[in-house]
C-alpha cells in the first residue's frame, strides 16, 4: 500500500504540475517526480498543449543530472501515464524502456484512449503500478479537463443578467442594459478565460453584439493554443452577414452551428459551420456540444439568450451559472425571464446551485453556483 513518502512526492508532483497553469490548456496539469532510493533524480512538468508529457522531461532532467540508468527507479505523476499516441509518443513506453520498476500516478486519466489502460499494460509487463495517492488533489487541479473528458463536452458555465426580478429583458423587448458598466465590463473581462462563447441567433438578431473577450496578458502568459471561438447557433442561417460579430473574424472565429448546407453571404461574411443534427427542427444542443469537445473546446461560456439558456439547461449541459443581478423590477407576464421554458414540474425537481457564491458588485449582484440537476426516475 501507498505510504507518507508516496505522499510526499505526490505532493512535489503537484507543486511541478502546477507551473504549467498558463500553458497547458486544454491539456492537463502534470507533474512527475524520478525517486531511487530517497533520492529524486529528475523532475518534470508538462509545460504546454503539444509539447512533451512530464514523464518525458522528468527523464531528461535526470539524464540531464547524469542518471543514465533508470531502472530501480520509482515514477510518480499526477495523471496516469498515457499509452496512446497523441502529439506525442505513449509514455507507458517510455516507462518501459527505461525499466522504471513502479509507477505511482495520482488519479486515473480520464481520457477515453487511457482510463486504466496505462496501468495496466504497465502492470501487465511487470511494473509496480498503482494509483490514488492524493487522489482528489490530483483531480482537482484538473477539474475542468476531468469535466471534458468524462462528459464528451465542453465544462459549461451559462452566464446571464437579470432585474432582481429575473427579468432579461422589459414587456416591450428592452434589454440594453440591465447591469451597470462596470458589470459589463467584468462579464466581458472573465469571456477571456474560457474556449469559446456561444449565443443563439435571436440574441445575434436583437442586439447584434461582438461577443469578443477582453484578454489581458501578464508577462510570461503565453496565448492560449486555441483562439478563442465565437459560435452562434442557428438552426436556419438567419445571421445577417453585416452582423458586428463578424468584426475581428481572423482573431476570434465566427463559427455558425446550422442544420444543412450553410449560405455563400456567411461564407464570405468570414463564418465557419458546425453542420448538427436536428432535434425538433432545431439545432440538437447534445450534438453540438459533443462535436465542441472534439475540436478541443474544453470550457465554453454560454450567454443567452433566454431560448439558448433554457435548452442547454433542459439538456443538462451547463455545469455552472454565472447570475448578474441589477436592483431593479420590472414585473410584466410578457417579459423574457432568465427561462421562458420550465426547467423543474415541481420544487423537488428544481435545478439547484451548489456551493453558492454572492458577491456585490458595484451597484449590482453576482450570483454563482455549480448547478446540479435532479435525478433521473429510469
Ligand atoms: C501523460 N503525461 O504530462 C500529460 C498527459 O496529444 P497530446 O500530447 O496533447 O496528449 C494529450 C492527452 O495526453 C491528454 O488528453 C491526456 O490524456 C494525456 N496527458 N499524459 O502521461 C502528461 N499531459
Ligand atoms: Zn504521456
Amino acid at each position: 500500500m501507498h505510504s507518507l513518502q508516496d505522499e510526499k512526492y505526490m505532493a512535489r508532483t503537484l507543486e511541478l504540475a502546477a507551473r504549467g497553469a498558463k500553458t497547458v490548456r486544454p491539456n492537463p496539469l502534470v507533474g512527475a517526480v524520478l525517486v531511487r532510493d530517497g533520492m529524486i533524480l529528475g523532475e518534470g512538468w508538462h509545460e504546454y498543449a503539444g509539447g512533451p508529457h512530464a514523464e518525458v522531461n522528468a527523464v531528461a532532467d535526470a539524464k540531464r543530472r547524469g542518471f543514465g540508468d533508470l531502472s530501480r527507479s520509482r515514477l510518480y505523476v499526477t495523471l496516469e501515464p498515457c499509452c496512446h499516441r497523441g502529439r506525442t509518443p505513449p509514455c507507458t513506453d517510455l516507462v518501459l524502456q527505461e525499466k522504471i520498476s513502479a509507477v505511482v500516478a495520482g488519479v486515473l486519466d480520464p481520457d477515453p484512449r487511457v482510463s486504466g489502460r496505462g496501468l495496466e499494460i504497465l502492470a501487465r509487463a511487470g511494473v509496480d503500478a498503482t494509483a490514488g495517492v492524493l487522489e482528489s488533489e490530483c483531480s482537482a487541479i484538473n477539474s475542468i479537463f476531468f469535466s471534458w473528458k468524462k462528459n464528451n463536452r465542453p465544462w459549461t458555465l451559462l452566464k446571464t443578467a437579470v432585474s432582481l426580478d429575473g427579468k432579461t429583458a422589459t414587456a416591450g423587448r428592452e434589454s440594453k442594459w440591465i447591469t451597470a458598466d462596470e458589470t459589463r465590463a467584468d462579464a466581458r473581462r472573465r469571456r477571456g478565460e474560457f474556449a469559446a462563447i456561444l449565443c443563439g441567433v435571436g440574441t445575434v438578431l436583437a442586439d447584434d453584439p461582438l461577443l469578443t473577450p477582453e484578454i489581458s496578458l501578464s508577462p510570461g502568459d503565453s496565448r492560449p493554443e486555441l483562439p478563442y471561438s465565437r459560435i452562434i447557433v442557428d438552426s436556419g442561417y438567419r445571421t445577417p452577414p453585416s452582423s458586428r460579430v463578424f468584426q475581428e473574424a481572423e482573431r476570434y472565429p465566427v463559427l455558425i452551428a446550422g442544420i444543412g448546407d450553410a449560405p455563400r453571404g456567411l461564407k464570405h461574411a468570414g463564418a465557419s459551420f458546425i453542420p448538427c443534427e436536428e432535434k425538433n427542427g432545431k439545432v440538437s444542443l447534445p450534438d453540438l456540444f459533443r462535436k465542441l469537445s472534439a475540436m478541443n473546446i474544453d470550457r465554453l461560456l454560454v450567454e443567452g439568450g433566454p431560448t439558448l439558456a433554457a435548452a442547454a439547461c433542459g439538456e443538462r449541459l451547463v455545469d455552472r451559472v454565472r447570475i448578474y443581478a441589477a436592483p431593479i423590477l420590472l414585473g410584466g407576464q410578457s417579459a423574457n425571464g432568465m427561462f421562458p421554458v420550465p426547467l423543474a414540474g415541481s420544487i423537488k425537481d428544481a435545478l439547484r446551485l451548489r456551493n453558492m457564491s454572492v458577491e456585490r458588485l458595484g451597484p449590482d449582484l453576482l450570483i454563482e453556483g455549480d448547478l446540479s440537476y435532479p435525478e433521473t426516475k429510469e
